[in-house]
């Protein structure tokens, strides 16, 4: 059976715009995977954390996989993009969360989704809602509105992805 899921996507490092494109083509290459639509590219004052500003999508994908073993396709997509971990929060190439998995609560010690932090975050309420705007209500979004997050793209940035991904 095939899920909708959520990924939230990030980088403040490097080409940020490069590592999230080729993240998403990879995700749409990964076995009993469609990805379905990707949001605006958004860029965002770190939240909770310092450096660079952020580049941030959210993309929506099916797959027949299960939780864990997704969870372990998109770490090593941010090994591939370099991503290092030398402090909580720190800098980043590639930060690839599941945000949504269907309807379900998975509560383990290496996924918790819902995503804990997510509601407490333009960067993921705003592609979001932009999404599918029934899974983000107007209190959620004026409750983050105080965050600073400009559109940078419009949601045609990732049309090849999703076309390359569609059967
Ligand atoms: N893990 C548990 N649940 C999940 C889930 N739903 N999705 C575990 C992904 N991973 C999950 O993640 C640490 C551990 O969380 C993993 O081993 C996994 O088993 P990580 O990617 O190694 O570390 P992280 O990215 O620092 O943690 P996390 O939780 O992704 O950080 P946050 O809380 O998401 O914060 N500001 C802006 N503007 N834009 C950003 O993208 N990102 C962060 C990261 C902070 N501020 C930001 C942004
Ligand atoms: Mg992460």
């Amino acid at each position: 059976m095939s899920e909708r899921v959520y990924i939230g996507l990030g980088a403040n490092l490097g080409d940020r715009g490069e590592a999230l494109l080729q993240a998403l083509q990879r995700m749409a290459a990964l076995p009993q995977t469609t990805l379905r639509a990707v949001s605006s590219l958004y860029s965002s004052a770190p939240v909770d954390a310092t450096g660079p500003d952020y580049l941030n999508a959210v993309a929506v994908l099916e797959t027949e996989q299960a939780p864990h073993n997704f969870l372990h396709a998109l770490q090593a997509l941010e090994l591939q993009a370099g991503r290092e971990r030398p402090y909580r929060n720190a800098p980043r190439t590639l930060d690839l969360d599941v945000l949504l998995w269907g309807d379900q609560r998975l509560d383990s010690p290496t996924l918790t989704v819902p995503h804990p932090r997510m509601w407490e975050r333009a960067f993921v309420l705003r592609p979001l809602a932009e999404l599918d705007a029934q899974r983000v209500t107007a209190a959620q979004l004026h409750a983050v509105c105080d965050q600073r997050i400009t559109v940078a793209q419009d949601p045609q940035w990732a049309a090849s992805a999703v076309r390359q991904s569609t059967p």
